[in-house]
């Protein structure tokens, strides 16, 4: 569906405040900064996970060709659970889900394994809200690593979760299906994120036990995270910023690829509202193919876009000058 089929409301930044919205007035406390705290715990758990994702790459060859398909669709589902649930739909309220679709995008959620929708969506609101700064979790200006993964193996910084107390999260403790899966998270992601992946193949197409946990479980599960994870990192470094120089993030082609649709980064941070997190519509977007497809199915409405007028004032007003409009 080309985008200008789109029928959703045009909305102007200042009618949508929201808790996603960058907070120009916030300056880190001055003073030394606290300590880091490692989690021991974490970084092993981690270790090994990437540890085994290498293992099932070198498995590959020796994977029935369905095992493949079966990690790439665990993948695809996984992700959409990630971009057109807890990130469109939960953090930035881009669009409005109906309760099937609210459910099959939190059981999606839940094999990605990437914290619950509640946590996850504070979390970013507060990386919107204080982007690049010590109230960011994921503080880009910290490096490349911290930002991709360090930021999970340390404890967090104080003002992440001061900052984070004060954030307007009534809407998500109103949605049941956040709730319901917050409540039961850990029983979810046992059986999303690992029994699910590892015992179709088996009973359905008589694949190895050990090839169904290393590749579409482990191997899948750790491409989901880094791909989340490049969001963080690779989008808030290297790209250009053609809607606004003054902010780190940035347009990353290689990270809309393997996110699904996320990578126009430096256009999300502008215009964190817009459904699409881009203005191509379902160029290398599957999110907002799939966002687009539940509204033709009834099953998803409202979806939040920008207006060209808007989107070019901004540009002229504050871009880097590498706009292109294709
Ligand atoms: C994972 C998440 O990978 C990835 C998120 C990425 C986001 C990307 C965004 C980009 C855009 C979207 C792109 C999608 C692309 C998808 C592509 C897919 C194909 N506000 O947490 P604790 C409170 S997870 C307010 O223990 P510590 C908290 O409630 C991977 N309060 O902090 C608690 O209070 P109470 C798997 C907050 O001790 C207290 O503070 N999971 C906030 O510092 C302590 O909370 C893991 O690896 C806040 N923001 O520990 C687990 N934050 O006691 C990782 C906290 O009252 N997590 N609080 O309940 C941990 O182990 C720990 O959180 C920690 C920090 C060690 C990191
Ligand atoms: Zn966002
Ligand atoms: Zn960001």
């Amino acid at each position: 569906m080309p985008d200008s089929d789109v029928k959703a409301p045009v909305l102007q930044p200042q009618l949508e405040a929201m808790e996603d919205e960058f907070d120009p007035l916030y300056k880190e406390k001055p003073g030394p900064k606290p300590p880091m705290k490692i989690v021991w715990r974490n970084v092993i758990l981690m270790s090994l996970l990437h540890i085994a994702a290498v293992y099932g790459l070198f498995l590959i060859p020796s994977a029935h060709p369905l095992t493949l398909l079966w990690a790439f669709a665990c993948f695809v589902y996984g992700g959409l659970g990630i971009t057109a649930g807890v990130h469109r739909l939960w953090s930035h309220r881009s669009y409005k889900a109906t309760l099937p679709l609210r459910i099959f995008l939190a059981i999606g959620n839940s094999m990605a394994f990437q914290n619950d929708i509640y946590e996850w969506s504070r979390d970013h609101r507060v990386h919107h809200k204080y982007s690049e700064t010590d109230a960011d979790p994921h503080n880009s200006n910290r490096g490349f690593f911290f930002s991709h993964v360090g930021w999970l193996l340390v404890r967090k910084h104080p003002e992440v979760i001061e900052r984070g107390r004060k954030l307007e999260l009534t809407d998500l403790k109103a949605d049941k299906v956040v709730m319901f899966q917050r409540r039961f998270y850990k029983l979810s992601v046992v059986l999303m994120c690992f029994v699910v992946p590892t015992v179709v193949p088996c009973y359905m197409w008589g694949e190895s036990l050990w090839i169904a946990y290393f590749i579409p479980t482990l191997l899948r599960y750790a491409l989901g995270l880094n791909s989340t994870w490049l969001v963080n990192s690779a989008a808030h470094m290297w790209g250009n910023r053609p809607y606004d120089g003054n902010i780190g993030p940035r347009e990353n082609r290689f990270v809309t690829f393997s996110a699904i649709g996320e990578g126009y980064h430096n256009y999300h941070h502008t215009f964190p509202y817009d459904y699409s997190t881009s203005e191509y519509g379902w160029k290398l977007n599957l999110t907002t193919i799939f966002v687009d497809t539940m509204c033709f199915l009834g099953l998803a409405s409202n979806r939040k876009r920008v207006s060209k007028e808007l989107i070019l004032a901004r540009v002229k007003r504050t871009g880097d000058g590498s706009y292109r409009s294709g």
